[in-house]
């Protein structure tokens, strides 16, 4: 019960500061902000920003982590946007709705993920100007992971690894860098945000590393066995374009069983901190159990 108060308070406040943070729909161009605000505010885990803030007040910070929320917020939600494009993944639904580019068009929503890629380092810049060096460390962890060594870096491994068969370090280095890279981020940018020191900060990269990996395996369980409405993005869509997964190289009970450890790692790791990590830990483990 406590988890739950304390995720819906961070979801709440998340879901407010998104709505204060981008430009409001009638913006001109209307267009493009009616196109970010849809897909930011269709909904979503808001588990990136809601990491960020659970490790700034794992730390206690006298600076205020949501603008860095938002614009973690902002690269995942371009990334998804793009990531459904006919040119990728050609996904239908996304966060229960339309994709982007099925709710607008297709030049709208390459357009939308762009202004959302470029929002989130407007945002740093204009939130964290009074400490130009939090704003720097900021911006240099946010573009490296959005980068085309990490994030995009993963996807053109993905997207290579269609029809042919990877090898686990290919499969790995997929995982590291579209999903897990952007978790460490989180729990690392709330952690810069609270000033915290360079041990702790590697902690909360390790402990994004192995929570990312274990929520991308258990994001390819979900895509193989979930389904499509109550997930509310398409599923399947692994096996149509013949990409390989954790369950076509581990198999289905041993990638079952590699969450399950991977996930123990990173509450392992959640011990370390020097602070408070009840919220932490309890939320890692329930991101294992989406499986259930
Ligand atoms: C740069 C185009 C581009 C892509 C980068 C992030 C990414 C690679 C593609 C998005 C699709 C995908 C399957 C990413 C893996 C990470 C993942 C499981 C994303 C879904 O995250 P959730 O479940 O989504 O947190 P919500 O909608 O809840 O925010």
């Amino acid at each position: 019960m406590e988890f739950k108060i304390t995720f819906e308070t961070y979801t709440a406040q998340v879901e407010k500061a998104i709505d204060r943070h981008l430009p409001s729909p009638d913006t001109r161009p209307a267009r493009i902000h009616q196109a970010m605000r849809y897909s930011m505010q269709a909904g979503g885990k808001r588990l990136r920003p809601v990491l960020c803030l659970a490790a700034a007040e794992i730390m206690g910070t006298r600076i205020d982590p949501l603008p860095a929320a938002v614009a973690l917020e902002c690269i995942h939600t371009y990334s998804l946007i793009h990531d459904d494009l006919p040119c990728m993944d050609d996904g239908q639904l996304r966060r229960g709705q339309p994709t982007c580019h099925r709710q607008f068009d297709e030049w709208t929503a390459v357009l939308a993920g762009d202004a959302l890629l470029t929002y989130a380092f407007e945002l740093i810049a204009r939130h964290y100007q009074a400490d130009p060096a939090l704003g720097l460390r900021l911006t240099r962890e946010l573009a490296e992971t959005a980068g085309s060594r990490r994030l995009i870096g993963g996807q053109v491994e993905d997207i290579l690894g269609e029809k042919s068969d990877y090898t686990t370090e290919q499969l790995d280095f997929i995982h590291v860098n579209k999903t897990a890279a952007l978790l460490s981020s989180s729990l690392v940018m709330g952690g810069m945000v609270a000033e915290a020191g360079e041990k702790t900060l590697t902690l909360l990269r390790d402990i994004g590393r192995h929570t990312g990996i274990a929520f991308q395996i258990i994001d390819d369980i979900l895509d193989a066995t979930g389904n499509t409405t109550s997930l509310g993005k398409t599923t399947g869509g692994d096996a149509k374009t013949e990409k390989t997964t954790y369950i076509k190289v581990h198999g289905l009970d041993e990638s079952r069983r590699l969450a399950r450890s991977y996930t123990q790692e990173a509450t392992n790791l959640c011990h370390q901190l020097p602070g408070n990590s009840g919220f932490l830990t309890a939320l890692i483990q329930k991101l294992e159990h989406r499986l259930t």
